[in-house]
């Protein structure tokens, strides 16, 4: 096994280590249909979720460390694993490649002007073979023909689950949808 991947195992418990790793295949299968490469996309798909099994209090003393608390983060806390992994990942793991950083910080809530590396990370979370919700396969078959449009159908996924739930939709995910529906790349 790859010396990261027995790190990662070492760090999360197996049903998310499990997850981390269909997100892994994922990302690399999207990334050579996406000239992305895919040694980089499998990484940030591998580390992707280091931080979603910290505890809530660990997670916002980090938030408040970095300025990443806002009204929305500081109740649903768990928002909170995206922005404090890309940190732990530089610090704990070493990794020195800031797309994949930065693909970490975006894969919840996704962000305008995201690289093609953010968008597979974001893609391959909702579609990893071990996701299963009703319209998951019709997301898979957009991902073979359009990365935006797929992130897209991801974002609007999301909203209406939100919607669904009575939860808030942090402006973040609002201001990625509007740049991708108003024509941004
Ligand atoms: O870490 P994972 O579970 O693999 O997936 P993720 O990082 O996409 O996190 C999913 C959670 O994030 C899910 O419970 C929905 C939540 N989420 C995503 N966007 C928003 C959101 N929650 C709120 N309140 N508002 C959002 O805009
Ligand atoms: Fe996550
Ligand atoms: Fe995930």
């Amino acid at each position: 096994m790859h010396i990261l991947a027995k790190t990662i195992a070492q760090h999360l418990s197996p049903p998310r280590f499990k997850h981390s790793m269909g997100v892994a295949q994922t990302a690399a299968l999207l990334a050579q249909r996406y000239g992305v490469e895919p040694e980089q996309a499998w990484l940030a798909g591998l580390v992707h979720d280091y931080a979603r099994e910290m505890q809530a209090v660990d997670l916002l003393a980090w938030a408040q460390k970095l300025g990443e608390l806002d009204h929305i983060t500081q109740l649903h806390k768990e928002l909170l694993h995206a922005p404090v992994g890309a940190h732990l990942i530089k610090l704990e793991l070493g990794i020195q490649d800031l797309e994949i950083v930065q693909a970490v910080a975006t894969h919840t809530l996704g962000d305008v002007n995201m690289s093609t590396l953010a968008k597979i990370i974001f893609l391959a979370d909702m579609i990893e073979p071990g996701r299963k919700y009703p319209g998951v396969e019709r997301l898979r078959e957009k991902g073979q023909q359009s990365l935006n449009e797929a992130v897209l159908g991801s974002i609007d996924h999301t909203i209406k689950y939100l919607v669904a739930e009575g939860k808030p939709i942090h402006p973040r995910t609002i201001a990625a949808r509007n740049f991708l529906i108003m024509g941004g790349e």
